[in-house]
């Protein structure tokens, strides 16, 4: 983890964009939602609204997945945009310093409100930690989410 790790938002926009930690804290104070926890949300730290990083890429009309890429593990998922559009955040601070990886940083998605696990197209599971590249894309994309209990059980297992 350190300043110079990058998240890119690419795909469907009409400009592509590679955004780091001081991008996103220069983002307008409207869209940063400070202390995740005071506003009840079980996640800490600080986040920007995707809707207004997906302005600043403009998004084109016919984008309707967003691709959430977590290269350092390979863990992926593709879920309706218009569903999380107004919802989802990006956590990429805590206690002024980037999101460490340990709590998924420097780059994590946060949808409130999710579903349990599997439940649906949009649960826990979709808050894609280690995130460096969100992808629009007219078609669902590449979603490696675990299907079952046992692959789910699997994964977790897997994590420090
Ligand atoms: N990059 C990455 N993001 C991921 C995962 C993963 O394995 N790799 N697991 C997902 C799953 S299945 C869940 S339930 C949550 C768990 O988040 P937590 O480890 O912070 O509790 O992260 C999601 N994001
Ligand atoms: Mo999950």
């Amino acid at each position: 983890m350190s300043n110079t790790d990058l998240l890119r938002i690419d795909g469907a926009v009409d400009q592509p964009l590679t955004l780091g930690f001081n991008d996103l804290a220069r983002i307008d104070a409207r869209d940063q939602v400070t202390d995740l926890k005071r506003h009840g949300y079980k996640r800490a730290g600080d986040a920007v609204r995707l809707a207004a990083l997906l302005r600043l890429a403009r998004v084109q009309p016919a984008a309707s997945y967003l691709g959430l890429h977590g290269t350092a593990d390979d863990f992926h998922a593709s879920i309706p945009l218009e569903a999380v559009l107004d919802r989802a955040l990006v956590i990429f601070r805590i206690d002024g310093a980037p999101l460490p990886a340990a709590i998924g940083g420097p780059f994590r998605l946060f949808i409130p409100d999710h579903a349990t696990c599997q439940a649906a197209e949009i649960d826990e599971c979709a808050n894609v930690k280690f995130l460096d590249r969100i992808e629009l894309t007219v078609e669902k994309g590449q979603d490696n989410r675990p299907h079952d209990d046992a692959e789910h059980a699997r994964l977790h297992a897997g994590q420090g």
